[in-house]
């Protein structure tokens, strides 16, 4: 076995929570052969509900679990770890304007970034879930100044997965027959799932996507499927997306830390993450934003020359550029709100 990694959920007694934490402590995210210590941090009136899910995770008997911390102190729950995932987060309410929002958020993310710029290990990696994540994880990054601001990421995964399971079950294969989508920008209606690079496998040959499926289905169906379905599962299942979260959070982390790998034909497989800007794709450098990205089990590299193509999908220059306005303008946003 090799030396415990300390991991720390916050919004631990939550749903995504609860989805997340019996995985990690069966070595689903940083592998069969990686011991872990698991700091939950909550609000102080989830205290109580998070110190049960501790005893559940007792109750696992769990090889790899090390030991188990539950606390409301953020310079306790990051001190020392090396994995910070950011799932607890202010929902929006009735009643509540953007702005209402971005500062309640503001309020629990610069603190957090703060602790672990101040506590967290040196090779930090931080995983923001809690929505608005994009921009949470930007006022972390910027609380963050001794942290490289690279270590700072949100989750566009579940998106990602998502458009690769709507693709395939439209192209009539399995997902490991699909290869190349790309979720873009902000983690949000605005998001953009492009299919211009991306390629299905049917009947053992490679073929572009929009080559399988049309670009009316793409424009009329998938995009928006694919940016509402968070909607959509909280109608039809009564609560929000958890597991599917969770899920995803896990891919995330576990690509980061142990790398990307082979695609199904040998070559690199890329996936979606939202990462700090290097000013690719014109998206403005600082901004943390989804990009095709792979890892190397080091750090998230973009991977260059995957611009939307306007030929294959007219449009789609546009919608890369709207959701990247949106992300320009959260983050204006939070700068007048002097939250970065
Ligand atoms: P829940 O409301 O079930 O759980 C959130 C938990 O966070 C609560 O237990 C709360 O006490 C805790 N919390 C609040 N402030 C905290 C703080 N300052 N420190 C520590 N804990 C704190 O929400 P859940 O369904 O688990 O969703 C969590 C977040 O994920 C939400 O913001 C949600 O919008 C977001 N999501 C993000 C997704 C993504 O793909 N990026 C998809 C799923 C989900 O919608």
């Amino acid at each position: 076995n090799r030396a415990p990694q300390t991991v720390t959920v916050t919004g631990a007694a939550g749903n995504i929570g609860y989805a997340l934490l019996f995985r990690i402590a069966a070595g689903q995210m940083l592998g069969e052969d990686t011991p872990v210590r698991l700091r939950l941090l909550e609000v102080p009136a989830a205290l109580k509900a998070a110190e049960g899910t501790a005893m559940e995770l007792a109750d696992c008997a769990f090889g790899l679990l090390d030991s188990v911390d539950v606390t409301d102190d953020p310079a306790q729950a990051f001190d020392g770890t090396h994995h910070a995932l950011l799932v607890g987060a202010r929902p929006r309410t009735a009643g509540m304007e953007r702005g209402d929002l971005l500062q309640a958020n503001g309020g629990i993310f610069g603190p957090q970034g703060r602790a672990i710029n101040e506590h967290a290990d040196d090779a930090v990696r931080v995983v923001v879930v809690g929505n608005p994540a994009n921009t949470n994880a930007l006022i972390a990054q910027q609380h963050a100044p001794d942290v490289p601001a690279s270590r700072f990421t949100a989750l566009t995964r579940l998106d990602h997965n998502r458009a690769v399971a709507l693709l395939a079950a439209k192209a009539g294969v399995t997902v490991e027959d699909v290869d190349g989508v790309t979720i873009w920008g902000n983690h949000s209606a605005t998001q953009f799932p492009d299919l211009t690079h991306a390629r299905v496998r049917v009947d053992s040959e490679w073929k572009p996507a929009l080559e399988v499926v049309d670009s009316a289905w793409t424009d009329d169906e998938f995009i928006p499927r694919v940016a509402q379905r968070g909607a959509e599962i909280i109608s039809v299942r009564g609560a929000s997306s958890a597991a599917s979260a969770a899920s995803a959070t896990i891919d995330h982390m576990r690509d980061w830390a142990l790398g990307t790998g082979a695609g199904a034909d040998g070559s690199a497989r890329r996936t979606s993450a939202a990462i700090v800007s290097d000013g690719s794709y014109g998206v403005p450098e600082g901004l943390i934003s989804s990009f095709p990205a792979t890892s190397d089990g080091g750090e998230w590299k973009i991977v260059p020359d995957l611009a939307p193509d306007e030929a294959a999908l007219p449009g789609a220059g546009e919608r890369l550029a709207a959701t990247v306005a949106e992300l320009e303008s959260e983050r204006d946003a939070v700068k007048e709100l002097g939250l970065v």
